[in-house]
């Protein structure tokens, strides 16, 4: 379940955060699948509670109220109609699954698909999900259980969300029951929401009554659901995720907590030659990595300062060394923007979702940040792409930060972290040539509208980043030869 099974030559998802599954069809269709991008991680598709009572955060999503598919992204057609779409076009959808619990409590009942429960009774009537379901007598889990109390992480409440109890046949079907269907509309995987708050024995129980990947979406036979499941364990907790590699890939928070610290120039990049799990990182293929998502790019869950699309420079020069080492499953974020850190997406005055409008450059308006289609983000998934499963060679640096690396015979890149220029004749491990560098510019009709680096016989040129560029990357890959 470590496989993400990406159609051949991609490597890299994206979250498209709140997006509706109309918008993610067209986006799949017109952008993602020409621009190689492995797949999509899609908002919880199930129905949840609507908070009007706080103008419909985007947390609500995290409140389930049934498991049917209506939500502000669309309703079941839409759904599957959006995975048919983006599988045709080669990129494969990811579903967030909220398994742990129900809603909390609120004064309002009514959820996006007009279901209601009776919270207080822990009566879910549209699931059914009554008190015998939940972990019970109920308790809420406070700070000082993270750091003490395992079985309080697992069975008490996450901020007085109804808990679910996983350990019963019953809950377990209704789970199985709403994922295998997700699977027979050729979902390929699944991110396990607070899997920290469920028995690792209990989720065991659970993925292995999970189908195997619909055929008729392009799966081999027998292709099991790539699972990662959300863990936050940056050392000092009472649930490690070491419990959770067994069973499935783990999302990585301290990839980008350290890589956050390192660009925000907390840290030397040069620290960086061995980056991977001699940096306390778990292996490779365990690891699910991303610099921020869209609970810390917000201050929710995991502290640290992470860097966001609020810190372009620092934020597009973690991302391109995210995309162009090999360690982990890169996931992209893509955003809207935001300031209040409860604020839902852009929305109108009836609280539907506005879509995300494409501006003539390729980005995105209606307050949608899109950062999957700043050239120098979907450009670097590309290099990821031609670079394979090259490791990393010919490390240079410059005793600060100032880095640069080869990928094989593939790919070159160089960052410059420094206040000082780089100008450096460096090894790029390429067949001598003009290439375009897929970050100051693109390709487009075999001319570069960027810096164009010149590569002799000997694999070597010169390689110029100025400390005050609109970028500190700087990155060549075969194919971008003009
Ligand atoms: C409030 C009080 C509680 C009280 C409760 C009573 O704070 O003390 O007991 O009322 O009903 C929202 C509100 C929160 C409210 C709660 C229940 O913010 O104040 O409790 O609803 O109504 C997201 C948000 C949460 C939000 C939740 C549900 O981050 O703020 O809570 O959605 O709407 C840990 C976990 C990790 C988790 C992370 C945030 O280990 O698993 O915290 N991350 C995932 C998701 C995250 C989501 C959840 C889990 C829950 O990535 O987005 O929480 O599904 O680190
Ligand atoms: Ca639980």
């Amino acid at each position: 379940q470590k496989n993400p099974h990406y159609a051949s030559g991609r490597s890299t998802m994206v979250h498209l955060f709140e997006w509706k599954w109309d918008d993610i069809a067209a986006e799949c269709e017109r952008f993602l699948g020409p621009k190689k991008f492995g797949g999509v991680q899609v908002s919880p598709p199930n129905e949840n509670l609507a908070i009007w009572s706080k103008n419909r955060p985007w947390w609500e999503r995290y409140q389930p109220i049934s498991y049917k598919l209506v939500t502000r992204s669309g309703n079941e057609q839409q759904f599957a109609n959006m995975v048919r779409r983006c599988n045709n076009a080669g990129v494969r959808i990811y579903v967030d699954a909220v398994i742990n619990h129900m809603t909390g409590t609120w004064g309002e009942n009514v959820g996006t698909g007009g279901s209601t429960a009776n919270f207080n009774q822990w009566h879910y009537p549209a699931v059914p999900y009554g008190r015998n379901d939940f972990n019970w007598p109920n308790c809420v889990i406070s700070g000082n259980d993270y750091r003490c109390c395992p079985d309080r992480v697992r069975n008490c409440e996450l901020s007085g969300l109804k808990d679910l109890n996983q350990g019963s046949e019953y809950v377990r079907t209704q789970i199985v029951n709403y994922m295998n269907r997700l699977i027979s509309f050729g979902v390929a995987g699944f991110r396990i929401d607070a899997a920290k708050h469920m028995w690792p024995g209990d989720l065991r129980a659970i993925y292995n009554r999970l189908n195997n990947l619909n055929t008729n979406h392009g799966f081999p036979s027998g292709a099991r659901p790539y699972i990662y499941q959300e863990v936050i364990d940056l050392g000092g907790e009472a649930v490690r995720r070491e419990e959770y590699t067994p069973l499935a890939a783990v999302t990585e928070f301290k990839f980008g907590m350290e890589l956050s610290r390192a660009f925000r120039g907390g840290n030397q990049l040069r620290w960086l030659s061995n980056w991977g799990p001699a940096w306390g990182l778990l292996a490779s293929n365990d690891a699910l990595t991303f610099i921020d998502n869209h609970d810390n790019q917000r201050g929710h869950g995991a502290g640290g300062s992470i860097l966001t699309y609020k810190q372009a420079k620092q934020y597009k020069g973690a991302v391109a060394f995210m995309l162009a080492h090999p360690y982990g499953q890169p996931q992209l974020m893509s955003s809207f923007d935001f300031r209040d850190s409860e604020a839902g997406p852009p929305m109108d005055s009836r609280g539907n979702i506005v879509s995300p409008s494409i501006n003539s450059d390729g980005s995105c308006g209606n307050g949608w940040i899109c950062e999957h289609r700043w050239r120098q983000m979907y450009q670097m998934v590309a290099f990821r792409n031609v670079a394979g499963n090259n490791g990393v060679s010919n490390w240079w640096d410059n005793g600060s930060n100032q880095i640069a690396f080869c990928r094989g015979s593939q790919a070159f890149i160089a960052f410059n972290n420094d206040n000082r220029d780089l100008n450096q004749n460096l090894q790029t491990c390429l067949p001598a040539g003009t290439y375009c560098d897929v970050i100051s510019g693109e390709k487009r009709n075999n001319r570069c509208t960027g810096k164009t680096i010149t590569v002799g016989s000997n694999g070597r040129a010169n390689i110029r980043i100025g400390a005050n560029e609109f970028d500190m990357v700087l990155a060549i890959h075969r194919g971008s030869e003009v």
